[in-house]
This record gives structure tokens, sequence and C-alpha cells, in this order.
């Protein structure tokens, strides 16, 4: 008697409802390395119908940056809704620094995204590659249940490795089965195999079970869903790769490598693996094939999202689904004379962000408003009407929702040795050493030509407002 008491008087409180089962569900799709190369963002020569589909229903962001140009750090910030600036230096072990934090009881941690869904009445599941380590797990081979990347997050964290037999072999698999090594790692490969010669064939389908699952549960369910292409190797089934055989893409817009101290760098993950010594930078057959690569992943990838969203009408809880898709980062394509990512330039920081309401007004208007990761976690509580917790860095982008001509704000991001600011005309970029950068994004050359040298009341102005936004640590650089 007591505790349904407690129950009806803690749904009032938490949005008028009489029920949580009448709160909104949340399905969350994480691609790994999507830059917006998608067809609805202006790379028309990509096949992307799903993605361009949703896009279309809800609010594309034209301008969202991610807070980190690495997987790890930047799906802290996502999933955390904080830049995480005191973790610089750990990039893609974040998650599991603040773990240890969560595991002290000396140590008071913020909740994550996950685990104040869950906290607040929410089913919370994830699948795939959603936290750094698919499946959420640490240890040699990603699979040590001891080891927690978010503990307290999720209800069940799933990384269905089928013949990968690990999540650290699934991460990087070439077909069937097959683990990247020293001596077994072709940047690219193609097989005239189905869906399921790669792992996120597998992903998919256990995402499409778990959501037939939660949608028949009687509480509202949080589902985060993580595809890992396009992520290196650019292994695909020959399917998606036949859809470019006859289609022309454009090579990158600015190849050159920039002067002077900048972000960046050798391309070292993309160099190691076997090119059959050719380089992209200096052979342009090999970038566009390359390039044709990628866009056959992107398209795999958005196979796999097309079968979720299918999956979630079927179960009729569309109806109350918010969809969020997020590209965890942006990729170079030989921009910059960079290959991958990692730089603090556009092209690293710049990633797709869709998000859908089914009651949403002005479907498929984009948004040009600058936004970043970080906001979306109050964004969903939000929209949930679940309270918006004071410990995130991100702002709600719910007026962004209502109306897409609303402005939005400064995004920060960051790597070990430097920080970046990005306004409506600059971009703002501080190194540990000094050294500054900034780039008017009003004029052609944008990030080709760094000003700093005439601007120095700019680069002041842009500087306060980093560290206000900050709270003083951008500039908290790692011993590293
Ligand atoms: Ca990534």
């Amino acid at each position: 008697m007591c505790k349904s008491l407690i129950t009806i008087f803690i749904a009032l409180v938490c949005g008028g409802n009489l029920s949580f089962a009448q709160k909104k569900n949340v399905l969350i799709i994480f691609v790994d390395d999507l830059r917006p190369e998608l067809n609805s963002f202006g790379a028309n020569y990509i096949h992307s119908p799903n993605i361009d589909s949703l896009n279309a229903r809800g609010r594309g962001f034209n301008r969202h940056y991610v807070n980190a140009p690495s997987c790890g750090p930047s799906r802290y910030a996502f999933l955390t809704g904080q830049y995480g600036l005191e973790y610089r230096g750990e990039s893609n072990q974040s998650l599991f620094k603040r773990a240890e934090g969560v595991n002290d009881e000396n140590v008071s941690i913020a909740p994550s995204m996950p685990e104040w869904f869950r906290n607040n009445g929410y089913t919370t599941v994830s699948v795939g590659k959603v936290s750094h380590h698919p499946g959420g797990k640490g240890g040699d081979n990603w699979n040590d249940s001891n080891i927690l990347e978010m503990p307290n997050a999720w209800d069940k964290h799933i990384m269905p490795v089928a013949e990968w037999e690990s999540p650290k072999g699934a991460m990087h698999g070439l077909a069937y089965g097959k683990v990247r090594t020293p001596d077994n790692r072709n940047i690219i490969e193609v097989v005239d195999g189905n869906d399921n010669s790669y792992p996120d064939g597998h992903i998919a389908e256990e995402g499409l079970r778990q959501l037939g699952e939660l949608a028949k549960g009687d509480k509202p369910f949080f589902l985060a869903i993580g595809l890992i292409k396009p992520h290196l190797p650019f292994g695909v089934p020959k399917k998606y790769l036949d859809r470019y055989e006859n289609i022309q893409i454009p090579p990158a817009l600015h190849s050159e490598k920039p002067k002077g101290k900048t972000t960046w760098h050798g391309s070292g993950e993309f160099m190691n693996y076997n090119r059959w010594d050719k380089d992209p930078r200096e052979d342009k057959k090999f970038e566009l094939e390359l390039k044709k690569y990628y866009a056959a992943c992107v398209s795999y990838a958005d196979k796999h999202v097309g079968d979720i969203i299918q999956k979630l009408k079927k179960t009729g809880a569309d109806k109350n689904t918010i969809i969020v898709l997020w590209g965890d980062h942006g990729w170079h394509l030989g921009e910059h004379a960079i290959w991958g990512k990692h730089s603090l330039f556009e092209e690293s920081l710049r990633s797709p962000l869709i998000i859908y309401d089914p009651s949403m007004d002005n479907k498929g208007q984009m948004s040009n408003a600058i936004v970043e990761s970080v906001d979306v976690f109050p964004t969903l509580c939000d929209m949930t009407t679940l309270p918006i917790p004071n410990f995130t860095e991100g702002i709600s982008l719910k007026p962004l929702l209502d109306n897409a001509d609303t402005q939005g704000h400064e995004a920060v991001a960051f790597i070990s040795d430097a920080t970046t600011i990005r306004t409506d005309q600059y971009r703002f970029t501080q190194h540990k050493n000094g050294a500054v950068e900034l780039y008017d994004h009003q004029t052609p050359l944008a990030e080709q030509l760094n000003i700093a040298e005439r601007n120095p009341k700019i680069i002041q102005q842009l500087r306060t407002l980093l560290l206000s936004k900050t709270a003083d640590k951008a500039f908290i650089f790692s011993k590293k």
C-alpha cells in the first residue's frame, strides 16, 4: 500500500503521468566514425536512404560537433553529458577511469545518462559499441565481467561476438570471424556475403531482438544500439560496394598539409594497415577507391539503421519512442592531408546528429545551429519530462526541436594537448605549448588559413569564452 503510494507520488513528480509506461522510450543508434557523409547532409553521391528518411521525419543538426575527435572520449561526453576534461590523456580508457571513481565509495561521480534514466524508472539496454568497448567490459579480450566501463548504467549490456569470439576480436573484425592481427590487417576488404559477414549484422539482429522484448515490457525503455562500421578496416559485403561502381565520388576539397603548428597528424591508425604500399595522399586512384569503400560501409550501416527503425514500427512502440542517431566523431577522407580522426579540425569534429520525436512539428527541417554532443543528455531528459540534471555541461536542444531556426551555442572539443572552441564565425584552438590557431569560417579559406597573428583581441575573447564554458578546465593539459 505504502509502496504504491510512493510510486504514484514519484510518477506525479516526474512529469504528471500516472505510470512510467507513459513516458517516451528512447532509442539511440550510435554509428562509429560516421562523418556527415550522408545524402541528406549534402553528400549526394551517398546511398543512405534510411538515415535520410529519419532525417526527413526528425531534426538533423547540420553543425553538430563532438567534444573529442576519438571514440572513447567522445562517447564519454555523449554518455555523461560532461566534457571529461579531467580525463584528457586517458583517451579510450576515459570511461574506465571514471568507473574507478564510481566503484570507490569515497568518490562521488555523477550518474551517466543511462544510469539517470535507469534511476528514473527506465529499463536500460546497450547492444554493440555504445561505450568504447563493445559490450562495455574490460580485460584482455574486453569480456571480463568484473571490469565494467559504465557501472550501474545498464540492465543489460550485450555484445554478440559470433565467430569473432570476443568483443575485441569483433571490434576490428574482418569477414567471417577473422580477427585483425599484425599479419592480417588489410585496410579494405570486400566479400560476396550477406550482412552477417561482419559483426554489425549480428549487432543489428541482437538489437532487433532486444527491441522486441523491451516493447513488450511495462516499463519505458532506453535502448542504445552501436554499429561499428564505417570504422576501419573498410570491409563490406559486395552488394554495398557495387552500388558505387558507376558513381563519381569527388576527391578531398583541400588535401594540402597545413603549415605551422596545428593538430595535423600522420594518420598512424590508418597507415598501420596493409595498404599494399599505396598512400592516398599521393595516389589519387587509391584515394577515390578508399572513399568508395567508406561510402559502401556507410550504406551497410544505413541498412541496419533501416532494419532497426522498421522493427520499432512493427512493435508499435514507434508512436511513443524518441530516436537519436549519432556519429561519434567525424573523419578526414584526405582533407588537410589526414586520413582518420584525432585532429581538432572541422572534419574530425563535425558529425551527424538527428533527433526524432513522433510528436514534433516542422519535421525534416535541418537546424544550422551549432550544438555539441554533451547537449543530448539534457535534451532527452527534457523530451521525456525527466528531471534535467544540474551536472551536465550541455544545454537542452528542445527549443531547436520546437523551432529549427533557434540559435545554438559554442562547441568545445579537446585532444590531450590542445583545446578548441567553435563559434558561429570562428574556430579557436589553444595548444599546450602556447601555439594558437584561429580560423574564420566566414571566409572561403576557413581552416586553411590561420589568422591568429593579426587578431589578438578575438583570441582573448574566445579564450575567455572557452574558459567560462569549461569551468576553467580548458587548459589543464595532461602530463603526457
Ligand atoms: Ca569512433
